[in-house]
């Protein structure tokens, strides 16, 4: 069994959003088109309250991009992002949420960031998708969506770590880029730990095989 797993399509993450990343509405239509390929598709939500702690307003002083130590780890400070039942954290208008089976939220526990679909940023918790995932038997997993270089990298790290097949759809991904170099690195990282990158047209030539 395998799964489509589609990360933080929401407003805040779209030109003209919180945090927005380059192009990121590029990669709609190619998660819409996708969706008939895969018997089970599930997405995410960056989710945090408004007193986050990786936002740079909740520490005076302090700007998006400066890197502080939030409850004992290194955290990077954004941009108010994501805020649970605002616009910004909806799903992108024209994506089609119509058959997404489950919708994992990650971020909410204000002393801790979330990059991750499976832990928090110091793997103290669990957002429920790995025990989700092999309580279904799915071992081939394949994501999609923003950003390459946090949400989707560190989702496929923790995703070879937990023993999943794990594929990336890389023409569905758009990054950050926050330092030069930043996206070819996670793409390295991700190769590194065993992970198989692919582009969209090599699934649309097959099956249906969920
Ligand atoms: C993300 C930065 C801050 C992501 C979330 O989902 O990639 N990036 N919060
Ligand atoms: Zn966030």
């Amino acid at each position: 069994m395998n799964a489509l797993i589609i990360v933080d399509l929401q407003n805040d993450f779209l030109p003209g959003g919180a945090l927005a990343v380059s192009h990121g509405d590029e990669v709609i239509p190619v998660a819409n088109n996708l969706q008939r390929r895969f018997n089970l598709l599930l997405a995410t939500q960056d989710w945090h309250p408004p007193n986050h702690g990786s936002f740079a307003t909740n520490h005076p002083g302090k700007r998006p991009g400066d890197r502080i130590m939030l409850d004992g780890i290194e955290q990077i400070l954004w941009p108010v992002h994501c805020v649970q039942n605002t616009r910004g954290a909806d799903f992108a208008p024209s994506f089609d949420t119509s058959r997404i089976a489950h919708v994992f939220h990650k971020g909410i526990d204000p002393l801790i960031d979330s990059y991750s679909t499976f832990f928090d940023n110091a793997h103290r918790r669990r957002t429920g998708l790995g025990e989700y995932l092999k309580e279904r038997s799915i071992n081939d997993i394949y994501l999609l969506g923003l950003a390459l270089d946090y949400c989707v990298k560190y989702s496929v790290l923790d995703a070879r770590h937990l023993g999943f097949n794990t594929h990336i759809i890389l023409d569905g991904c758009r990054g950050i880029g926050l330092d030069s170099g930043d996206l070819d690195r996670a793409i390295d990282e991700m190769k590194r730990a065993g992970a198989i990158l692919l582009q969209s047209h090599d699934l649309s030539l097959s099956g249906k095989n969920g």
